[in-house]
Parts: structure tokens; sequence; C-alpha cells
């Protein structure tokens, strides 16, 4: 049996625990980026907040538009908290379960044939140690595991066996299933499948002439409702990257530095939205001429979208400094060379 554990509003849970003034209000946990006092988006939001519709990716300056400022606290995230938290959390689920793999900074799924009988256990372990709700799942497959937890949301605890496990994956959607994104559903309602059930009937030939041989194959196992095949991962990109132009031609580092930030945490987000860590890090230059250079530097240990890099982010425009004469246009940062969070690594 498979477990999932995912915290309730993580970010914002954690903030209102620190926060007992906060009490009633509705928490919005902002990405600044700083452009403007609004500029940014929504990291996550507690439930009061979501019942007005405000969620995570959200622009800050459309929530604000939808809280009642005198309900409403809006805090920037801090990110060491959360994950000084997460690890605090990890230590509990794996002193309870061997087997536990960490699959995202309020994540983890489990391989344990107890899965049932512990499932309560942890919900209970963490919420007397953190004061903290979380959702769990538990079912014959991770798929299952997982879509069980959501479903559960929050403070769930939901347990399947094998037929509910299939009545409850074939009646879903195709755009609730952790694995098909917005592409490939658009894609499959197209063809005429609504729920997972429905791709059965669209066969396995078709299947691989739209999607490919690997993500063909995998969905007709899903239609068919066999989820052992692990959880078939979308096609993804190999890379995040991020480039903006400077205000001014520029060789100060400080300048290039500090244009660096936004661009840093809009990949990180996308990091940590995509659950990779990455083990290459490159700066990119387009200097006066147009001419596009990168430095880069890579890590045996893999690095999550939470580890400060500063001194790497010094280093790299330091060694462009040194090896180039001209002025910088644009500046841009790419993380690439991923690992797969939901692997054999934990973030930390
Ligand atoms: P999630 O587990 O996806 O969301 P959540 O814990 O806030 O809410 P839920 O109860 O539905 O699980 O993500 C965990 C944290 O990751 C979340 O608290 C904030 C962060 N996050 C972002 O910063 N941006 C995003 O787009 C998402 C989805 C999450
Ligand atoms: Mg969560
Ligand atoms: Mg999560």
């Amino acid at each position: 049996m498979y477990l999932h554990l995912d915290m309730d509003y993580f970010f914002a849970q954690l903030e209102e625990k620190r926060r007992p003034m906060s009490a009633g209000k509705i928490i919005v946990v902002c990405v600044y980026s700083g452009r403007t006092p609004d500029s940014g988006v929504v990291s996550t939001v507690n439930y009061p907040g979501r019942a007005l519709g405000i969620h995570s990716g959200m622009p800050i300056a459309f929530a604000k538009k939808r809280a009642p400022p005198a309900d409403t606290i809006f805090i920037p995230v801090d990110h060491e908290h959360y994950a000084r938290m997460s690890a605090q959390i990890d230590s509990v689920v794996r002193g309870m379960c061997a087997k536990a793999v960490q699959a995202s900074i309020d994540e983890w799924n489990v391989e344990d044939n107890e899965a049932a009988k512990k499932a309560p256990r942890l919900k209970d372990g963490i919420r007397a140690e953190f004061g903290l709700s979380c959702s769990v799942g538990v079912a014959p497959s991770l798929l299952g595991a997982k879509m069980a937890a959501s479903k559960s949301k929050p403070d769930g605890l939901l347990v399947l066996d094998a037929d509910a496990e299939r009545a409850m994956i074939g009646g879903s959607d195709v755009e609730k299933v952790p694995g098909i994104g917005p592409k490939t559903s658009g894609a499959l309602r197209a063809m005429g499948a609504q729920n997972v059930r429905d791709i059965a009937k669209l066969g396995a030939v078709r299947l691989v002439e739209a999607f490919g041989r690997k993500t063909g194959a995998w969905l007709h196992d899903l239609g068919n409702g066999r989820y052992d095949s692990g959880l078939g991962e979308e096609k993804e990109q190999g890379e995040v990257s991020r480039i903006g132009t400077l205000k001014e031609k520029t060789r100060d580092p400080y300048m290039l530095l500090s244009r660096l930030e936004e661009l840093e945490s809009e990949g990180k987000e996308r990091l940590l939205h995509m659950k990779k860590s990455y083990r290459t890090l490159s700066l990119i230059f387009v200097t006066e001429d147009l001419r596009t250079h990168a430095k880069s530097m890579s890590f045996r240990n893999p690095r999550g979208w939470n580890e400060d890099i500063r001194a790497e982010k010094e280093a790299l425009v330091r060694e462009f400094l040194a090896g180039n004469a001209l002025e910088v246009r644009r500046i841009g940062i790419r993380f690439a060379n991923f690992l797969d969070l939901g692997g054999q690594t934990t973030l930390f």
C-alpha cells in the first residue's frame, strides 16, 4: 500500500501558527517581485481566502481586489522558516515510516504494508508536535494515494481499497489526475474523454499517436484501471531560465546581481512547482554587441529551490566580468540538469 501526505495550506498555516493574533483572518502569503509594491504572485492562501477565490499563482493585485482589507494579512514568503519546519516534519514522518520519501516542501510518499494503520498516527503525531493539519491518502497505488489525499482536504484521511481506488480514479475528470497537465487534458477532452474511464475507449493506437509511446502507454493503462507503473510524468522542460533587460547598460556587479534577484525567485518558484532540484546553475549575459555569454557551475549534490546561491551568483558574475570588457544589456539565470524530487532524494 502507498501513503501520500500533504500539508494543508502549508505556508499560510505556518504563518497562522506563529501569529496567534491572526486567528480568523485571511492570510495571503506572497512572492513580491519588487517592481511595484503590489507586483508578484500569491504563493498560497488559507481557507477563508480560498472561499473568496484567491489561489496560488494569482497576481497579488487581484487578490487585493477580492480580500476585505480589514480581515486580511498579506505576508511575504519566508522560505527559511518553511524549509526548517518542513525538515522537522520530515523527521517525524521518517520516525514512523522507514520508507518515506519527501516529494516536495510539504509532501511525503510512503510505501508501507501498514499504511492504513499508520495514517491516523501520522496525522496525530504532526498535530501533537507542531499543531499543524495535513491530509493523508492511502491506496494500492501512489497515484490513488495522492488523489485520495487531495480529495480529503483539509485535515482529511481517506483509505481506499482496490475497488474504491478504481472507482475514484476512473470517475475523475482527466485534469484532476496528477501527471496530466493542461495540454494533455485539453487534447483528451478534444478526443472525447471527459473522465479517466473514457480514455480506455480511445484505444492504445490513437493514444500513442497523439501523445507518443511513453505517455500514450501510461494513459492507456490509466484508462484501463492499471496504476502500478508509477506516476507517469508529462514531458517536461529540462531547464528553467529567466532573462531580463537591465535599466541601463552596466558592468556594476551590484546592479547585475540586484537585477538577478527577481529573475532568480521567478525561476525558483517554477522549480518548486515542478518539484525539481538542479545540478547546474548558469548566468546568462547579453553584452552591448548583442552576443550571449553563459557562465555555469555544476554541483555534485543537487540544489533545492530554497537553497541560497548568493555566493555562487557573485562568483559567476565576477568570472564573467574578468573575461569580458563589454557592458551588459540583459542578464539571466538558468537552472538545469534536474533531479526529480519524487525519487530517492529529499529537499534538504
Ligand atoms: P501545495 O501543497 O500545492 O498547496 P498548499 O499546501 O498551500 O495547499 P493545499 O492544502 O491545497 O495542499 O503547495 C505547498 C506550498 O508550496 C504552498 O503552501 C506554497 C507553495 N506554492 C507556491 O509557492 N506556489 C504555487 O503555485 C504552489 C502550488 C505552491
Ligand atoms: Mg499542501
Ligand atoms: Mg503539496
